[in-house]
């Protein structure tokens, strides 16, 4: 059971189930990888939705689960050992869900640590250079009259592409046959960015027709449609 003492932001957030996994989040590139990651391995959870234009991720309840004011972040309080396991980072919170429900991170050793270094590399790479991206051609940042920076994050995203096109090369999916949490922690950004970014014709998103096809592959999962719209936006 999740105690208000130990997890303030159940005061704030309660919980009707307190029994199933608790997720705070938005359905934004990093929200979404633990909502499609939870629709695909079909563990029962509660989404409270956090609404980041209103700053809520700074708010004491939130901060206490996640000090970096960030979302995604659950409470599984069926964790390690049946004790509540609290937790941010969407990357670890996807191996988290991994490991508990065994599926979409490959058993064999080498495949294994293969799926994880192609998650960092979404989390290091991919995710920030294209936030900034982002920021830089579609908000506050498409202001500054010093364009460098755009054209820095642009490089940068077309290069990543690139490093994605290659890695596409025969192979449906990010580890080859095999759909993984690699592939899940990618989806919501390169779909964010030729979508709600508004950069496919900056990044030239056409030259990457592998990635596009990869991207295709990944929408028409149901898991991956339902998960995009979860926790729903208010209307
Ligand atoms: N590395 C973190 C990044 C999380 C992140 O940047 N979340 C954004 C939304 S996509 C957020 O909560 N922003 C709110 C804010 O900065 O005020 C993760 O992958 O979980």
């Amino acid at each position: 059971m999740l105690d208000s003492t130990q997890f303030p932001i159940v005061k704030r957030w309660p919980a009707q189930h307190p029994e199933r996994l608790q997720l705070y989040s938005l359905p934004t590139p990093n929200g979404v990888k633990v909502s499609i990651m939870l629709e695909e391995i079909g563990l029962p959870y509660e989404a409270h939705l956090i609404d980041i234009g209103n700053n809520e991720t700074w708010t004491p309840e939130f901060l206490a689960l996640n000090p970096n004011g960030k979302i995604p972040a659950i409470i599984d309080p069926d964790g390690p050992g049946g004790r509540p396991l609290p937790l941010f980072e969407s990357g670890a919170i996807l191996l988290y869900l991994a490991e508990k429900s065994g599926r979409f991170l490959p058993q064999d050793p080498a495949q294994r640590y293969e799926t994880i270094q192609w998650v960092f590399f979404q989390m290091a790479a991919v995710g920030p250079m294209f936030g900034q991206l982002g920021f830089f051609h579609k908000f506050a940042g498409r202001e500054y009259e010093d364009k460098r920076p755009l054209e820095r994050y642009k490089n940068e995203s077309k290069r990543l592409l690139g490093v994605l096109e290659t890695r596409l090369e025969g192979r449906d999916w990010i580890m080859g046959a095999e759909y993984t949490i690699a592939d899940i922690s990618l989806l919501g950004w390169v779909r964010n960015l030729i979508g709600f970014y508004e950069a496919r014709e900056l990044v030239e998103f056409d030259s990457f027709p592998r990635v596009a096809q990869w991207l295709e592959r990944g929408l028409a999962r149901p898991a991956v449609q339902r998960g995009l719209a979860i926790p729903a936006r208010a209307a």
